[in-house]
């Protein structure tokens, strides 16, 4: 299998996290990708994914999977890796981790790619998304401790790839100080190989996007 890779992809983390997981690592061949919404997509991600996005995984029979939950449910389907629950319960519970953690994810990258917007970013958006991802932050700290003590799967893999956002590109935030109970399941997660091993770096392909969100992110007392 082949997938478009970066390290410093949070999303592809979460397929990173799955594969070393199922013990699938060696399974597959990375392909270094730079992409970014304000950037000309390359054209060998394209192919595979019209949407451009990274991760995008191709198949030993040659067919592209995306997106990240779609590429995590069918490597954890082929292992019978277990990280998509089978009771509906449970597995509504990560689906719904998921989905929020997946959506804040989402917000902190294009909350970056507005603030490099030449003409300046939109505040009526970025005060929205400040409000989101504090309100996502409050219901995920709520459930730190169902996520630190359940058996893993994909719910606290999304969630620990926005955490890992946040102290890789939004590090001034001090989302620790506000949510304790969050930062020692963080603390937890990262006593698993896979997910110490697939910390975002920064590996100095150049994306013309500088470090700006100093200042932006903020939690209340
Ligand atoms: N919903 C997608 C989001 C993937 C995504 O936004 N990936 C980023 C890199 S972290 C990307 O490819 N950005 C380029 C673009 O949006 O054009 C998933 O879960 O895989």
């Amino acid at each position: 299998m082949k997938l478009h890779w970066s390290p410093r992809s949070p999303f592809v983390r979460k397929v990173m996290i799955v594969l070393k997981e199922i013990g699938f690592e060696d399974r597959v061949e990375l392909t270094r990708n730079v992409v970014a919404l304000h950037m000309p997509t390359p054209e060998a991600v394209l192919i595979d994914n019209p949407l451009g996005k990274i991760p995008t995984l191709v198949t030993d029979a040659g067919k592209p999977l995306y997106d990240s939950r779609v590429v995590c449910e069918y490597l954890d389907g082929l292992a019978q890796g277990g990280l998509f629950p089978s009771d509906p319960d449970a597995r509504m519970d990560h689906l719904c981790w998921q989905s929020l953690g997946d959506g804040m994810t989402d917000i902190l990258l294009l909350w970056r790619t507005e603030l490099s917007r030449p003409t300046g970013a939109w505040a009526s958006v970025t005060d929205a998304w400040r409000v989101k991802i504090r309100a996502g932050m409050r219901a995920l700290e709520a459930d730190a401790e169902r996520l630190s003590e359940g058996p893993l799967g994909i719910g606290q893999i999304s969630v620990v790839c926005t955490l890992g956002q946040l102290d890789f590109r939004w590090s001034d935030c001090d989302w620790r100080t506000h949510f304790p109970s969050l930062a020692a399941f963080h603390d937890r997660m990262l006593l698993r190989r896979s997910v110490r091993d697939t910390v975002p770096a920064d590996d100095n392909v150049a994306d013309n996007v500088a470090d700006i969100t100093a200042g932006h992110l903020w939690f209340d007392a």
